[in-house]
Formats: C-alpha cells, structure tokens, sequence
C-alpha cells in the first residue's frame, strides 16, 4: 500500500492529480489556491468557471494545465468552527470524494496538500488524524494507488507523521 509523507510544494509534484484546497466557489484564492491556480496558467480558472461551484467536502476534477500534474482535483474542505459543526465528517468527506475522482480518472498518483489548516483554521494535529485515517481505510480497496502528503512545513509534516503512528497503532 502506498502511503507517504513528505515536505514540499505541491505545484511541483509529478503524479497523476494534485487535490487543492479549494473554496465553495472554485474561482481560486490564496494559499495552496493561489499556489495552484498561478503555477496551472490562467486556462484553469477558466475550467474551473464552467464546474458552478461545488460543496464543502466534495470533489471536482479539471485538467492541470501548465502543472507537472496531469489533473487538478479540487475539494473545498471546511471551516473550522471549533469542532462540533461537523467539521470532522466533511474534511473525511474531501480526502474520500477527491480519491474516489481519482480513481475513477485512473489516476495512480495522488498528492494532497493539507486541506483546512491554513486560511481556514482546522487544526492541523486533528486534521491530520482525519486525513490519514480517511486515506488508510481507502487504500485497502485501491492497492495500486499511490496517496502522498505534502506539507508546507517541517511542523506540518511532523503532525502528520505522529497522526500516521497513532492511528496505526490504534488499529
Ligand atoms: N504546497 C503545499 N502546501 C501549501 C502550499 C504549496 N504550494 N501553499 C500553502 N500550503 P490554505 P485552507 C499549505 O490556506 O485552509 C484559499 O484562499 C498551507 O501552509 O491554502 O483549506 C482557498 O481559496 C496549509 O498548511 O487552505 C479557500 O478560500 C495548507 O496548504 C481557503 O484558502 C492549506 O492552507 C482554503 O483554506
């Protein structure tokens, strides 16, 4: 089963979709968003104001453009209320809708950026346990697939990693 972590800029992953961390209206942003969206070329806002939108904890899936990935798959994850908004099941629901699209696109590499945890506040020691837990219980199904983690920080990439242990030593 492939699962990695590691500390980077996702624009420059080579696989076969990105995920970013969109917002409900998909017309780009800041952070990653912004991050994606200048490195793509202005042909994926173009792509991206013909999908009208899409819900929080949701996927949608354009072409990468300019990127060295083939496909971009966008997922605005959610804002974080302090926990008892359902926050939990719609950030599981952006890492298991953006891999089941990529599944269905035949996509064997995917690289996710650590959805929520910058402009929209989740934090990330629980959001990693949510995004490692959701991408361990999918790849049993996809055992061809390759899922990487790229975290913008050393502090991020830790996070992840002691979110990796704990939820394989509860298992
Ligand atoms: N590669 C990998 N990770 C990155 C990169 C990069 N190039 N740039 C930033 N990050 P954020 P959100 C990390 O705020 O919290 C946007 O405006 C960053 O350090 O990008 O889901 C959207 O349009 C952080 O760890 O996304 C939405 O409106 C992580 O990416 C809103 O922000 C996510 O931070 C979404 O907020």
């Amino acid at each position: 089963m492939g699962f990695s972590i590691i500390k980077g800029d996702i624009t420059h992953q080579s696989v076969d979709a990105i995920v970013n961390a969109a917002n409900t209206r998909l017309l780009g942003g800041s952070g990653v968003d912004g991050a994606i969206h200048a490195a793509a070329g202005p042909q994926l806002l173009e792509e991206c104001r013909t999908l009208g939108g899409c819900e929080t904890g949701k996927a949608k899936i354009t072409d990468g453009y300019l990127l060295p990935a083939r496909h971009v798959i966008h997922t605005p994850g959610p804002i974080w209320h302090g926990g008892r908004k359902g926050e939990s099941l719609l950030l599981a629901g952006s890492y298991r809708n953006s891999l089941e699209l990529a599944a269905t696109w035949s996509c064997l590499t995917v690289a996710f950026p650590s959805i929520s945890t910058g402009a929209y506040g989740y934090p990330v020691d629980k959001a990693a346990l949510v995004a490692v837990s959701t991408i361990l219980d999918f790849l049993p199904t996809h055992p061809e697939m390759n899922i990487t983690m790229v975290c913008w920080t050393d502090e991020d990439k830790a996070a992840y990693e002691k979110a990796y242990k704990k939820v394989l030593k509860d298992r």
